[in-house]
Formats: C-alpha cells, sequence, structure tokens
C-alpha cells in the first residue's frame, strides 16, 4: 500500500494531495509536505529512543533495576524547548504560507459568485461589467440530478464570493488545495488563479445534510476564448442574470419558516 503512494514522480502524490492546480496550490503543498517531514523526523528520533531503550534495559536473568534518572535539570529544559522551538518553526511557515494562500488581487480578471444550496450549485458569471470579456452576467445551476459545471479561464485571476441560502456548506476544488466555508449570512470569498487546463473535481466538503454527497460539480479551465464561448452559451439559453439557487433559495432559512407556518 506504501509503495502504491510512490508510483507518481510528483512528491506531492506521495504525500496524498492531488497535483495541484493553481497559482496558491503549491503553497499549501509545500506548508503539508514541510509538517510531514518534520513530523517523520520527529517520529523516526522517537522510534530510535524507544526501541533503543527496549532493547538495552530489557529484563536480564538478574532482576537487577538500571540506574533512575531525575530531576536531570539540563534534560528537563531541553524536552521543555524543544517542543516550543517546534511549534514556533510549524507556526512560522504556516503564516508565511497562509499570507500567500488568503492574498487578495488588487482587481481580479473575473467575479463569479457562488451559490452553494441544498443540494447542490449555483454559478453566476459577473461579466456584464467587464470591459475584457464579451459576455453578460450569466449562470449555471445544477440540482440534485444535474451536477454542475465550473468553467473557468487558464492563467486568470478569479474572485469566488460565496452565499448560501441554507446552511453552511464548503466550497472545495481539491486540485487548489483549497476550501472555503459557504455560510448563511457571511459574505465569504477569497482569489485564485488556475494554471492548468484541464477538468477537476469539485466538491462540498461540509456535512450539510441528507444529500450532501449529491453535492459535487466539475471544474473545467480552459483558455480565454473557450471560456467566452461557454458565457454566451449560457446566455444563448437564456440563463442571463442572477440566478440564486431553487426558488426559495435567496430568503433566509429563518424567514422561510415563518413563511411556512403563515400558510
Ligand atoms: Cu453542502
Amino acid at each position: 500500500m506504501v509503495l502504491a503512494g510512490c508510483s507518481s514522480d510528483n512528491p506531492e502524490h506521495w504525500f496524498g494531495l492531488p497535483g495541484s492546480a493553481s497559482d496558491r496550490a503549491p503553497h499549501m503543498g509545500n506548508l503539508w509536505i514541510g509538517a510531514w517531514v518534520a513530523a517523520l523526523a520527529v517520529g523516526v528520533i522517537m522510534w530510535a529512543l524507544m526501541f533503543w531503550a527496549v532493547i538495552r534495559y530489557r529484563r536480564r536473568h538478574d532482576d537487577e533495576v538500571p540506574r533512575q534518572t531525575r530531576y536531570h535539570l539540563p534534560l528537563e529544559i531541553f524536552y521543555t524547548l524543544v517542543p516550543f522551538l517546534i511549534i514556533g518553526v510549524l507556526f512560522y511557515f504556516t503564516v508565511l504560507s497562509q499570507n500567500e494562500i488568503t492574498r487578495e488581487e488588487e482587481n481580479p480578471d473575473h467575479v463569479i459568485d457562488v451559490v452553494g444550496q441544498k443540494w447542490s450549485w449555483t454559478f453566476n458569471y459577473r461579466e456584464g461589467d467587464n470591459p475584457d470579456v464579451d459576455a453578460e452576467d450569466v449562470w449555471e445551476a445544477g440540482t440534485i440530478e444535474k451536477v454542475p459545471t465550473l468553467v473557468l479561464p487558464v492563467n486568470e485571476s478569479v474572485r469566488f464570493n460565496l452565499s448560501s441560502p441554507d446552511v453552511i456548506h464548503s466550497f472545495w476544488i481539491p486540485a487548489f488545495h483549497y476550501k472555503l466555508d459557504v455560510i448563511p449570512g457571511r459574505a465569504n470569498y477569497f482569489d485564485v488563479t488556475p494554471t492548468e487546463v484541464g477538468t477537476f473535481a469539485g466538491k462540498c466538503a461540509e456535512l450539510c445534510g441528507t444529500y450532501h454527497s449529491a453535492m459535487i460539480f466539475n471544474v473545467e479551465v480552459v483558455t480565454a476564448e473557450e471560456y467566452e464561448q461557454y458565457l454566451q452559451e449560457l446566455a444563448a439559453k437564456g440563463q442571463t442574470g442572477t440566478a440564486h439557487g431553487p426558488q426559495t433559495a435567496d430568503v433566509p432559512t429563518n424567514k422561510r419558516a415563518e413563511q411556512a407556518e403563515g400558510n
């Protein structure tokens, strides 16, 4: 099983990550691999000390107890300080990576409003006012039966605005090594630039309810021309303006309960 994990020459795969497909992903990948290497180094030292003690001081034919060491001040200071040092180093690299991963683009090339709703995703492409794209505001929505596709242009930055009309979901594209919770009443957003053309998986990463498992989507990273063409196809289908998800999806959950009681 362990060897099967090494069947790729991409070190990210050895540590259980999919290959990185965004400008932010390598920062997450390096932090992930670095943390595992640090944990392995600590593990190897600890296992070596453990087995050495077990073998060296195993019970012999005489019942003599080995010399007991206690109140050894330098040793105690050493094993108090070392964990702080390890945590400090991990903290330092976590902050550096986090700053890169959550960095905001000053002027993202595209803005997409994502609605996570029970039990699928709606993508609103906010291109109506974008002078660089010949398109209007269009949308694509999935349902529990239909897996929606999110189309992105390669090497152009995107801002995702996340909203939910019902419960907490989580917007996750594993190949981007990043996910962000979609919380009702909270304007969560993040910026990312896809760097690889191809088809990737998307999922809801928050156990949000009965049909959580249906909340999957596809991500197609394409060229700028194909992206514009796709937006025009959506417009031709009449999917213009803004979609909030299912009929009641733009009504907050508590309001919907009130409405249901009133009826
Ligand atoms: Cu969900």
